[in-house]
């Protein structure tokens, strides 16, 4: 995408004296998460929305419909990220202040997760148009695709092509092998350009994303905002484990190599590695699959998942060779091969002490306590942070449920967070224009 570079325009004061009294349609914000919310409802509970799947370009087009009725313009790069700017500014008037998440969910996963900080960024936006606010960084909202990794399994897929940093992403494939080409081309991407969805250095001036905390932390302490300062780092370890598939009646017991014992040694192992051994914040086996999965045949292989994080680069590196170690130790001691390999490595990053501060302002301004606290979960910012300063701006999530159907937030939290976010935009005008 041809960048240019823009020269600061507007009161570079970016309207937080001028634009104090401004706030976000709170109804409209939570009527178009109601509706959303609709959009791979599951029948089971929760919502399954995966990224790249039917579902989540269900969910783009009805952004686009939103978008469309404001007045705003919209554009689907070749990764799937859905893009939209003001009607008079050009979406690469660059470099911009992105502001977004994402729309896809895990299987059975919550309405707000990555959905929430969408339907906030498109409001401020919409704002900022009804109101006619000039600003020195234009601000672009983006949707990214397929942040979770649930179906094609690529996680931040959407901010990795956007950031330049999707490595040999037309190899990602969903479960049953089907390549992400095909769904690409259904969610109105192109394969064949994908590479052309990254941005050029530089053209992100900053990025903000609004997010519900996924834990109990702001909850418990009866606080309405919390001001990230740093992103935990993740390394997925794909794990497959080979035994023998041999009958349950007369195999004798020290002649099996049951795949499915090995794999229950390695998952209690992974979590000794954190409640015993304390080498890494967290350990989690959450994805395993037998076959051929027969009441009376005993396990011949395993595919399953560990994931290991830490905001601290060393601890997450230790984790992952625990991880690795007991793997082996399995291996030798069942008689199985254990393949591990690592899908997918994030890393711990840091959020922008200016930005920090512009939540800090906002939240104060709105006469709102705050919180400054790192994230547990993985987010579409510490993609953009490896290419542009990042804020991230939090709001409580009810009994620290995440990822499950019972997520939610009480409406004036989300409506706070997102007037946290406008204003946020409002009062990063100023740091941001400085480093242009
Ligand atoms: O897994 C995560 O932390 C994020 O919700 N994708
Ligand atoms: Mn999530
Ligand atoms: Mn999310």
């Amino acid at each position: 995408m041809a960048k240019r570079n823009l020269q600061a325009r507007g009161p570079v004061d970016g309207g937080t004296r001028s634009h104090s009294g401004l706030r976000i349609d709170g109804a409209r914000l939570l009527g178009r998460l109601d509706e959303l919310s609709k959009i791979g409802a599951d029948p089971a509970g929760g919502i399954t929305r995966l990224g790249l799947s039917d579902q989540e370009n269900v969910a783009m087009a009805y952004l686009r419909d939103l978008c469309a009725e404001a007045g705003l313009k919209t554009e689907t790069d070749p990764a799937g990220n859905l893009l939209v700017h003001r009607p008079r500014t050009r979406r690469d008037a660059a470099p911009v202040l992105l502001v977004g998440s994402h729309v896809d969910t895990v299987v059975q996963g919550g309405w707000l997760d990555g959905a929430y900080g969408v339907i906030a960024a498109l409001e401020v936006l919409q704002v900022l148009h009804e109101h006619d606010v000039d600003l020195p960084v234009e601000v672009v909202a983006v949707a990214f695709a397929n942040e979770e990794g649930a179906l094609i399994q690529t996680p931040f897929w959407g901010s990795r092509a956007l950031c330049g940093s999707l490595e040999d992403g037309l190899a990602a494939e969903d479960r049953t092998g089907r390549p992400v080409s095909e769904y690409l081309v259904q969610a109105g991407g192109s394969p064949e350009h994908l590479a052309d969805a990254a941005w050029t250095p530089g053209s992100i001036a900053a990025y903000l994303e609004l997010h519900i905390e996924q834990g109990p932390t702001l909850e418990r302490l009866g606080l309405p905002i919390g001001v990230v300062d740093g992103i935990v780092g993740r390394t997925i370890l794909d794990i497959d484990v080979v035994g023998e598939a041999q009958h349950a009646g007369t195999t004798p017991m020290p002649d099996r190599r049951d795949a499915m014992v090995a794999a229950a040694g390695i998952v209690l192992a992974a979590e000794r590695v954190v409640t015993e051994h304390a080498v890494c914040a967290t350990a989690t086996t959450g994805y395993l699959e037998a076959h051929p999965n027969v009441t009376n045949t005993i396990t011949g292989n395993v595919r399953m998942s560990v994931e290991v994080r830490d905001t601290d680069p060393a601890n997450l590196v230790r984790g992952e060779a625990a991880v690795r170690e007991e793997c082996s130790r399995v291996a030798a001691a069942s008689g199985c091969d254990v393949d591990v390999r690592a899908s997918m490595r994030s890393q711990a990053v840091s959020t922008a002490p200016e930005l920090r501060d512009a939540i800090r302002g906002a939240a104060d301004a709105l006469g709102l306590p705050h919180l400054t606290m790192p994230s547990g979960a993985g987010h579409d910012a510490q993609i953009v942070a490896l290419v542009a300063p990042i804020g991230m701006i939090f709001v409580p999530s009810k009994r620290g449920i995440s990822h499950a159907p019972g997520e939610d937030t009480a409406p004036d939290d989300l409506v706070h967070g997102a007037n946290v976010l406008l204003h946020s935009v409002l009062g990063a005008q100023a740091p941001v224009a400085a480093w242009l």
